[in-house]
């Protein structure tokens, strides 16, 4: 078998997603996730120069050595592009490994090791009051685990929350559907972490006062504290049982986390913007994190992300694969059909994607009692529907970035 075709295929239905789409001369078709939220059209370029080019005429049967081949032979390794685009040659080739042996993904990884995927879903609200009501939709809809984000008095609008000022109600740019927003520039939200250290430990008694002690608890600091801030909110955020601290600090400095560690029991997760194990080393080794972040799409595919939780699993680490609905309807699936296989799952965060993206993106993977289970199609189990996509052209959309009150850029 050869690849016969590779195509870059770029389509914006809820927000924008970048797909490689590889054609073997047997006719098999597999899809790969490319999409990096905010420089998506960064690694068009790179599939289209310097990736496709490779790729023709090649077995796509040779998953490994056309990763390693990709890797090492380009000289320049690592780094979100480089890696979403060598990802997504990885999950088409699976795919289509799939296909030619008429097996799901999981079944080549090793065959499922549980029922469902355990997933959580981001309920948020500027007061406690909507973020009760947000707990409670999705608590209707399923889900049995719960990531809790609020608003801070004084702050006027802090990323992760939905239904915020003059956005809410416009589905188009409610953070719960569309974490970048469409248009030329940035917006930018204000920040000030005291004010967010003396506020959280309240939201959660309250929220464990309402919906009891059972039901997991998650919450994500998107990297805003230094090592002591992350260490005293995660000491006092104990009482509350969360599941999960995630990017408590800047996720560059690794070596702040053993401060944060040797401080509090909360579980620590750090990782969705990881490219390689090689971010991952130390913190495992030395058994610093509870989680590993990582997502398919963001860390090269599902051959190395699959070494990385292996490893991690020496550790007692499990996974906590990153599932925003910038990671599109195939990363999504690539990331259901690993952690159906590993024995070291943890949990999948699953923010759902909206009526557009899922009629571009026809997939087979059920939700249900709060699992998701990646179905039983060979490949991936998801078909891109070209005309579909080609009505939603690319538009410009960034993620947000925040400012102290003095004008400082502060730390994602
Ligand atoms: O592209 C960035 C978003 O996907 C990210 O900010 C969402 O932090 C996030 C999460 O945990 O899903
Ligand atoms: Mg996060």
């Amino acid at each position: 078998m050869r690849i016969d075709k590779a195509e870059v295929i770029v389509t914006s239905p809820d927000r924008n997603f970048v797909t490689l789409r590889l054609t073997t001369d047997e006719g098999h078709v597999g899809l790969g996730d490319a999409t990096l939220n905010g420089r998506e059209l960064a690694v068009v370029a790179y599939l289209k120069e310097h990736v496709v080019p490779l790729l023709l005429g090649r077995d796509p049967a040779a998953i490994e050595d056309i990763w390693q081949f990709l890797y090492r032979g380009a000289y320049w390794r690592r780094g979100p592009v480089t890696m979403a685009a060598i990802a997504a040659v990885d999950m088409a080739l699976w795919d289509i490994k799939g296909k030619a042996a008429g097996m799901p993904v999981y079944q080549l990884l090793g065959g499922a090791s549980r029922k469902g995927l355990l997933a959580y879903g981001h309920a948020s609200g500027k007061t406690t009051d909507e973020l009760f009501d947000s707990v409670r939709a999705h608590l209707e809809q399923g889900y049995r685990a719960i990531r809790i984000q609020t608003g801070v008095p004084g702050l006027k609008a802090i990323y992760g929350i939905a239904s915020q000022g003059a956005d809410a109600g416009d589905a188009d740019v409610r953070y719960d559907h569309e974490p970048a927003r469409r248009g030329a520039l940035p917006v930018e939200e204000d920040w000030d972490t005291r004010a967010y250290l003396r506020h959280l430990p309240g939201v959660f008694e309250a929220v464990r006062n309402e919906f009891g002690p059972e039901i997991p608890l998650l919450h994500d600091g998107h990297h805003r504290m230094t090592p002591i801030q992350a260490a005293k909110l995660g000491r006092s955020l104990e009482p509350y049982d969360l599941f999960w601290l995630e990017d408590c600090t800047p996720a560059e400095n690794q070596e702040a986390l053993r401060l944060v560690r040797q401080h509090t029991t909360t579980p620590l997760a750090i990782g969705e913007i990881f490219n390689t194990v090689w971010d991952f080393k130390d913190i495992i080794r030395e058994q610093l994190i509870d989680y590993v972040r990582g997502a398919v799409t963001h860390m090269g595919g599902i051959s190395p992300l699959k070494k990385t939780l292996d490893y991690a699993a020496m550790y007692q680490i499990k996974s906590g694969m990153h599932g925003p609905t910038d990671i599109s309807p195939v990363g999504m699936a690539a990331a259901m059909h690993l952690g159906l296989a590993i024995h070291n799952f943890g949990i999948q965060e699953y923010m759902q994607h909206g009526a557009r993206t899922n009629e571009v993106f026809q997939q087979s993977f059920t939700w249900a009692d709060g699992m998701l289970h990646p179905g039983d199609q060979p490949g991936l189990g998801v078909t891109l529907d070209v005309d579909e996509a080609g009505k939603y052209p690319y538009a410009q959309a960034y993620l947000p970035y925040n400012r102290l009150h003095d004008g400082t850029m502060h730390d994602w």
